[in-house]
């Protein structure tokens, strides 16, 4: 057996104070770390609800503030808003009153230039009436002054005793002469003995009542009988028995001397002094 397993009862005491010592040093040290930790945990987890408070209720008034700001905005919004719908309104007013005169205004210039074609219609229709009246004017104008070139003729040749029928003035002397002076007289008036070449000439001649020298002669060729213009005579209104070369006298003039009768016309000397009728045809 071993001494040392064997202890006297005074080291057990003491072994068992130092042991209750021990205990107790980690007891309190155990005690001051729990009261650290208890201390710290308590002072980090405990909020400053006077703070927040603070904070919160000067938040709130910026809010309200910034709120009431905010409300003011929105009025002020709410009027521009309406201002503008009243505008918009008063243009769309305006512009319908617009629209209404536009449509107004495009109906009369739709209007006015209809007019305006009519207008030139008429105005085509009217130049051409005033050329046609002017073209009228300008013939009549040229016929007036030809009628007035023609009446001055008419007037010298009725002034000098001329006679007008049927395209001829005729003229019946008041003297007499042989059928050669007869007729150079007709010539110096721009005329020449009477060519009778109708039924209606022969009786227009008929009214002078006068034994007068006509344009007839046969002095050329015994027989043949001409008219002073070198033409045949055609149709003959002789006397009943002439011509005759009355008792083989040289009868080659020709003259009207029974004029009472519509066969008038008599052979007879040339030289005899007879009146006499001139002739001049006028172109109108
Ligand atoms: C006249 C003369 C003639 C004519 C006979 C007709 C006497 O002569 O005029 O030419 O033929 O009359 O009787
Ligand atoms: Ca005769």
């Amino acid at each position: 057996m071993d001494n040392r397993y064997k202890p006297d009862a005074s080291a057990r005491m003491r072994k068992l104070y130092r042991l209750a010592g021990v205990s107790l040093g980690l007891l309190f040290i155990l005690q001051a770390a729990l009261n650290i930790s208890l201390r710290l945990t308590f002072h980090v987890t405990t909020p400053d609800f006077k703070g927040i408070i603070k904070n919160l209720t000067e938040e709130r008034e910026e809010l309200k503030r910034e709120l009431n700001i905010s409300d003011a905005k929105t009025s002020d919004s709410e009027t521009m808003i309406k201002n503008l719908t009243e505008e918009s309104d008063e243009m769309k007013r305006k512009l319908n009153i617009s629209d209404a005169r536009t449509a107004h205004f495009k109906a009369m210039i739709k209007n006015l230039t209809e007019e305006r074609e009519e207008l030139k219609r008429k105005l085509n229709i009217f130049d051409a009436r005033t050329a046609h009246f002017k073209a009228m004017i300008k013939n009549l104008t040229e016929e007036r002054e030809e009628l007035k070139r023609k009446l001055n003729i008419f007037d010298n040749y009725i002034q000098q005793r001329w006679v007008y029928f049927k395209h001829s003035f005729y003229y019946i002397s008041s003297t007499t002469k042989s059928w050669q002076d007869s007729r150079n007289d007709c010539l110096q008036r721009g005329a020449d003995l009477v060519i009778i070449n109708s039924k209606e000439e022969q009786e227009f001649m008929r009214q002078f009542k006068q034994r007068t020298w006509i344009g007839l002669t046969d002095r050329e060729t015994e027989g043949t009988w001409r008219w002073v213009d070198g033409t045949l005579l055609n149709t003959s209104y002789w006397a009943t028995g002439e011509p005759n070369s009355y008792q083989g006298r040289d009868e080659d003039c020709g003259e009207i001397r029974f004029y009472g009768s519509e066969n008038s016309w008599n052979d007879a000397s040339c030289t005899s002094q007879k009146y006499w009728i001139c002739e001049k045809t006028v172109a109108f």
